[in-house]
């Protein structure tokens, strides 16, 4: 063990909007995406949306990353799908998408203390299912190898073959007494063939717990609930999520529930089940609401706090749980909304917008950690340069490229990352 492994801590790096970010309608079986498909999008006020949620949490948790907006419209894909004006519009949407904000799609991340090498490793997710996302993962693998360069404390691989989908940390968790000790980590998976695609795949799951150097015995494998996928549950995480002892799930997230979690107990057997039962909040209303597509946080004092979406708030249902809930004398004691609705309304909640690092802060490159400076500097940049909205007839202006382009080179210039250009 080298000695910063004693000062591992999590931290979440959240993806910042892109000022390409619009609602085309493109990921099936995401009904948000697919009921504003056509609305204007608001990227300035949706990046800020962002930045204003990673303040909140650096001033709770004391940490918080992020990750820079991939080069959009992104000419590569432009020109393998020979775009000439005549193809269908989502696929001219593909190469604008700002899907890359949704960093819990970034990649799966397995701290020191779990691998076999002691060191933290990373799989940029392959997410082949949508051509939009398919397109991600060799950006963000530059990011990740810029990021997580020591390689004394990181390893950062290649992404899981094709075929088998892999959508990275949406579709796992990780059980532990803290976040630096040894933790069992959970990879869910969806079985294909009903309506929607099933994004994740039980191989890439068990490959990339065999690529990180994982303890089979210290490793769930989980299949997710087809009614919920069905539902709308396109990731996980869109039913559940986990931190440190605790299970915070809906009650139709898995396909045997009980089998679930007598699986997960017999290797991790503190778990606390917080499972919210159908009668008080629907399957319906939590994929609508992204109950738990929220950020479950460990406070100072060991405590629990929920960052929930503002949506949530807004459902009867769901806050009279959420207020039960606090009550209550269960290991989440607050429950904050916060108001992410521009990545709301492209099925993105507060869980999807981070991934989540436990790794020594001082090992990770400084240049993509927040302090209160730089949220001041992303927001100054943002403000100046994002558009204000984007109208779906927008979307291969060329003109509009052109300001994309160099709204995120300014970004880029102003945290020093200009090798990113
Ligand atoms: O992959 N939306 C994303 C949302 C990802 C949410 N992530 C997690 N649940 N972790 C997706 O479906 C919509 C883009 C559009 O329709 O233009 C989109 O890609």
């Amino acid at each position: 063990m080298t000695t910063s492994e004693h000062n591992l801590v999590e931290i979440n790096f959240d993806g910042i909007v892109g000022p390409s970010h619009n609602y085309a309608g493109l990921s099936l079986g995401n009904i948000a995406s697919a009921s504003h498909k056509g609305d204007p999008s608001f990227p300035r006020a949706a990046a800020l949306q962002g930045v204003a949620k990673m303040r909140g949490n650096l001033a709770r948790i004391g940490h918080q990353g992020f990750l820079l907006p991939l080069p959009r419209p992104n000419a590569l894909l432009a020109n393998a799908l020979a775009l000439d004006g005549t193809e269908a519009p989502a696929l001219r949407a593909a190469p604008w998408s700002a899907s890359s904000m949704w960093t819990a799609n970034a990649a799966t991340v397995s701290p020191a203390p779990d691998t076999a090498d002691g060191k933290c490793h990373l799989t940029p997710a392959n997410l082949v299912t949508m051509i939009h996302r398919a397109q991600e993962w060799p950006d963000t693998k530059r990011q990740l190898d810029i990021a997580f360069a020591d390689r004394d404390h990181f390893v950062v691989h290649g992404p899981v073959p094709p075929t088998f989908g892999d959508e990275g940390a949406a579709n796992h968790g990780r059980f532990c007494e803290g976040h630096g000790a040894p933790g069992v980590e959970l990879f869910v998976y969806g079985r294909p063939g009903g309506r929607f695609p099933a994004r994740q795949h039980e191989q890439a799951s068990r490959l990339v717990a065999r690529a990180h150097g994982l303890d089979p015995e210290a490793c769930v494998f989980i299949e997710q609930n087809p009614a919920a996928i069905e539902a709308g549950a396109f990731h996980n995480d869109v039913v559940s999520v986990v931190n440190e002892r605790v299970l915070f799930t809906h009650a139709e997230a898995f396909a045997d529930q009980q089998g679930a979690y007598e699986q997960i107990r017999a290797k991790f057997p503190a778990l606390e089940v917080v499972e919210v039962p159908s009668d008080k909040v629907s399957l319906a209303e939590a994929i609508r609401t992204y109950l738990f597509n929220a950020q479950l946080l460990t406070l100072d004092d060991g405590s629990m706090s929920l960052i929930v979406p503002e949506e949530c708030r807004e459902s009867t249902s769901v806050w009279a749980y959420c207020e039960e809930m606090m009550a209550s004398n269960g290991p989440i004691r607050t429950v904050v909304p916060v108001d992410v609705r521009q990545s709301m309304a492209n099925g993105g909640g507060p869980a999807c917008l981070r991934l989540r690092v436990v790794c020594d802060p001082a090992t990770v490159d400084p240049r993509f950690l927040l302090d209160e400076a730089k949220a001041d500097r992303l927001e100054k940049v943002i403000g100046e340069t994002w558009p204000e909205q984007i109208d779906p007839s927008d979307i291969g202006n060329e003109a509009l490229a052109r300001d994309v382009i160099a709204a995120r080179q300014a970004l880029l210039s102003a945290i020093g990352l200009e090798e990113l250009h």
